[in-house]
């Protein structure tokens, strides 16, 4: 039996998270493959290999790519260095970057780097090439912030809820260059848990199909094994010996959030501590360590 969200009630909740307008986001942004000169596919710093999509390897037919670690500025920088390394190994072009802030010529810089042997060849034939390049990523990596941070506007609507972007658009940069906005594209099947969890605790998931007491005790477990002192000292955590439910409990009586008779507020303490974390102020921290050949 699944609920409406496809949950399956059990000991282990299965998230389900391929909504029904993500089948007409991945036909749009197929439709629009052909116009496209170069992809810059964002994911998550903070997760980087369980944010990126499986399926797009396929779906862009070979353009050249640019992988950029969004939101380095919420992740570990060293860590993100170390995924760095693991991508370059690969010989797949990368950079980290903060959307919000980032300098935008290191951007401009990689788009001509993706497209210069397109635009010399049409150049040498007297034309002026305008560079399409298509913005790809799952819901709320940043996208439209990105594009906007590169128009210097704000013409790509952004929003701190996953899907907020339903449809294709080109936003103009100048009269050569055009970047698409597209809808976050999530894959049908999820390969493992441990990645569905990741794209939970950063909010790719709309939190109404999660359960947020787990995703918060899955979050406070992995603060304590991390970074325990973050944790202790934004919820004045006395116990930290206190292991999954007792830990939520305890980051909760330390914060204040009790309901009637000195019983603690487990609900309103999961929402805070999930949004708390996604807003940065637990410190900059990752959740997916990057492959440990990647040191060498
Ligand atoms: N801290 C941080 N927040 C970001 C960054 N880029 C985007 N955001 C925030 O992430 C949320 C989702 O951004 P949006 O551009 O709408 O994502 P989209 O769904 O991929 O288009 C917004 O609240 C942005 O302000 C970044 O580099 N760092
Ligand atoms: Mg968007």
């Amino acid at each position: 039996m699944m609920d409406e969200y496809g949950i399956v009630p059990g000991k282990e909740r299965q998230i389900n998270w391929y909504p029904g307008h993500m089948a007409k986001s991945k036909r749009l942004l197929q439709e629009q493959i052909s116009r496209t000169d170069a992809v810059i596919e964002l994911c998550d710093a903070r997760i980087p290999l369980a944010s990126r999509n499986p399926d797009l390897d396929a779906m862009l037919s070979g353009k050249p790519r640019l992988l950029v670690l969004n939101k380095a500025d919420l992740a570990d920088p060293e860590e993100t260095r170390r995924w760095l390394a693991f991508f370059r190994k690969q010989g797949q072009k990368c950079l980290s970057y903060n959307g919000i802030r980032g300098n935008i010529r290191v951007i401009l810089d990689k788009i001509d780097e993706l497209t210069r042997e397109k635009v010399e060849a049409l150049a040498k034939r007297g034309v002026r090439k305008t560079v399409r390049i298509m913005i790809v990523g799952i819901p709320n990596v940043g996208k439209s912030t990105f594009i906007n941070r590169i128009s210097g506007s704000v013409m790509a609507r952004t929003g701190d809820r996953p899907g907020v972007t339903r449809s294709n658009q080109w936003v103009k940069i100048n009269p050569y260059l055009e970047l698409l906005d597209t809808p976050g594209l999530l894959w049908p099947k999820i390969e493992n848990q441990s990645d569905a969890k990741c794209l939970a605790l950063i909010g790719t998931i709309n939190d109404q199909v999660i359960d947020q007491q787990a995703m918060a005790i899955e979050l406070l477990m992995r603060f304590k094994t991390v970074r325990p002192e973050a944790i202790e000292t934004r919820f004045h955590i006395r116990n930290m010996d206190a292991d999954n439910e007792e830990l939520l409990t305890e980051a909760c009586r330390g914060r204040g959030w009790i309901v009637a008779r000195g019983e603690v507020d487990t609900d309103r303490g999961a929402s805070v501590i999930l949004d708390e974390f996604r807003a940065g102020k637990l410190g900059a921290v990752s959740l997916q360590r990057a492959p440990e050949e990647a040191e060498a």
